[in-house]
């Protein structure tokens, strides 16, 4: 369609990248492949968006997810089919867990599609939007840009990422990036549509009166708060109305940790009783943004009542048996606010918290003792990341310094996903520590992003706890099976292959590590191997292992 003259024009490449810059986005994860190399130039002549290749696409995925964990959203470039597959898994990831990624696929042109070509990367049949269609179900959106409509398409994909926290599809046909479309006259409006107040009134009215009537009113803290951006909000609320708060483990120090209204963190049975008695005694429970996945709530062992539970989401609020789609959560708070409600009973008491170890001693690491002695090198505002396994069990008991951001994908449990989400945390979050913790298993499966992270002259201190295999699998099946064996690395020594400017550490005892944590230079990329015994765990995945194999019976 001929565009009209007098309008200032731009490219369709230059529209989305603009766009992405109003999000924020200023890092493009990603492939090269030749469906997406006249993209690339364009990104190339992109000032303010850097590109940064991955080792493959499934690490790119994980990064684009890290990197919208901390910002808020993230892009990926991948190629046609070989590319976009690659990244499925760590796309589906995102959709999982609320992560707004720009998916952008470089795609064969309208010709080629048209008389269904046999192109490189296709499945041979003529269908090329077979790879778009398979992306229809962990994608909130999807378009494939035609340059008549390629400006509407991209602001109706990027809002709805935006809206929903969810990952969406863009493929970008060869012969669409450079056609020109008119440059647009308002930035990209990502204000979400506020509540009707016929969504609010009701709701409010009896959120109010049950608080009115509460006893032990306490509030449920998860991953959907931190999603949407509604942490300060959740915060003042907490401080106005001094209702006491837990924290699920995938919400785990969204809040500080040594809040005066903490009570610890609440998953059923992997609680600790305190918490546990605390929680489900409660008259009501507010749950804010909870996400009742099976390790989340200690293997479906947390017992809420309908009755006596309020669910608060960013789009919709639950309050007993009524659901109110439509009830913007953080409307309805604010609105709460208004009323101020202030809970005036005694508060129950914490639960406790694990102290710093006594001093180091000859012996072999154990679970038991390594985690409190690395709770002496967390500092406040640090970003710690914990791999699924028995890093996660590990850390959860830990009670954060204040500002920590911790990160984990317990619904999607992709082993491997921290080590690609690391070096989108690097470029994301300004804070100084980042430190992940990765089994050995999980690092196998994408190590050689160590190597885009020296690149991008990152400086995180990744632990990898080497317990000769997979120890999570141990404890539900298997203990002695040789699948749950993994080739023994030398994995402090592999750093050293992708760059010289790392420091590396292999700790069998206690004074050993206590050594490495007083030495390791802030100033590059560290790795402390972490040896451990293959049966030793947390106690935490000692008891939900027990629970993970009775959910998944194989007998009846
Ligand atoms: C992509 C993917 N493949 C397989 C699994 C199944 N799985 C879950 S945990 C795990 C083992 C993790 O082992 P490791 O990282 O060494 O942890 P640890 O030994 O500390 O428990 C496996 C294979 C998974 N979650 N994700
Ligand atoms: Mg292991």
């Amino acid at each position: 369609m001929a565009q009209k003259t007098t309008k200032k024009m731009i490219t369709v490449g230059e529209y989305l990248l603009m766009r992405l810059q109003e999000m924020g986005i200023e890092h493009l994860f990603g492939v090269p492949g030749d469906y997406n190399l006249g993209f690339l130039d364009q990104v190339m002549a992109c000032k303010k968006i850097k590109w940064v290749g991955n080792c493959n696409e499934l690490n790119g995925s994980y990064a684009a997810d890290g990197y919208a964990r901390i910002h808020g959203s993230a892009a990926l470039l991948t190629t046609f089919g070989v590319g976009e597959l690659s990244a499925i898994n760590g796309i589906a990831g995102s959709y999982a867990e609320h992560l707004a990624v720009i998916n952008i696929v470089g795609v064969p042109s309208g010709e080629l599609c048209r008389t269904h070509a046999l192109m490189h990367h296709s499945l041979g049949t003529g269908r090329l939007e077979v790879f778009s269609d398979i992306y229809r179900d962990v994608t909130a959106a999807q378009a494939w840009l035609k340059a008549e409509t390629a400006g509407k398409e991209i602001d109706r994909l990027l809002t709805t990422a935006w809206h929903l926290r969810r990952p969406v599809y863009i493929a970008l046909p060869t012969d669409v990036s450079y056609a020109a479309i008119p440059l647009p006259e308002k930035p990209l409006d990502l204000t979400p549509p506020p509540s009707p107040a016929s969504k609010l009134e009701k709701p409010l009215r009896q959120i109010y009166e049950k608080l009115q009537k509460a006893k032990r009113p306490v509030i449920l803290l998860d991953a959907g708060i931190q999603r949407f951006g509604m942490a300060p909000l959740v915060q003042q609320f907490i401080e106005k109305t001094g209702i006491p708060f837990a924290s699920m483990s995938m919400g785990k120090a969204i809040l500080d940790e040594d809040h005066p209204l903490f009570l610890g963190l609440y998953g059923g049975k992997l609680s600790d009783p305190d918490v546990q008695a605390c929680v489900e005694n409660s008259d009501l429970v507010l749950e804010f943004g909870t996400i009742m996945c099976d390790f989340n709530t200690g293997d479906f062992t947390a017992h809420l009542t309908e009755k006596n539970s309020i669910e608060i989401h960013a789009d919709q609020v639950r309050v007993g048996k009524t659901l109110y789609q439509k009830t913007r959560g953080g409307d309805l708070l604010k609105a709460l606010l208004e009323k101020g409600y202030r809970y005036s009973g005694s508060l129950p008491s914490r639960a406790s918290a694990v102290s710093k170890v006594a001093a180091p001693t000859d012996k072999k690491i154990t679970h038991d003792r390594f985690w409190p002695q690395i709770l002496g090198i967390i500092q406040p505002g640090a970003v710690v990341i914990a791999e699924v396994g028995s890093s996660l069990f590990g850390l959860l008991p830990l009670r954060f310094p204040k500002g920590v951001t911790f990160i984990n994908q317990s619904l999607w449990a992709s082993i491997g996903y921290t080590l690609g989400a690391l070096l989108g945390v690097c470029l994301s979050a300004p804070e100084p520590q980042k430190i992940l913790f990765i089994g050995d298993g999980s690092f196998q499966l994408t190590a050689q992003e160590i190597s885009t992270l020296l690149r991008e002259k990152c400086r995180p201190l990744i632990f990898v706890i080497n317990n000769d295999g997979y120890t999570i699998e141990r404890c539900i099946r298997g203990a002695e099976a040789s699948y749950n064996d993994v080739q023994p690395w030398k994995y402090a020594e592999l750093p050293r292959i992708f760059g010289d400017d790392v420091w590396t550490s292999r700790v069998v005892t206690e004074t050993e590590l206590a050594q490495a944590l007083k030495e390791y230079p802030k100033d590059r990329l560290c790795l402390i191997e972490v040896k451990m015994e293959k049966l030793d765990m947390p106690p935490l995945l000692r008891t939900l292992g027990s629970d993970v194999a009775k959910l998944n019976h194989y007998q009846k």
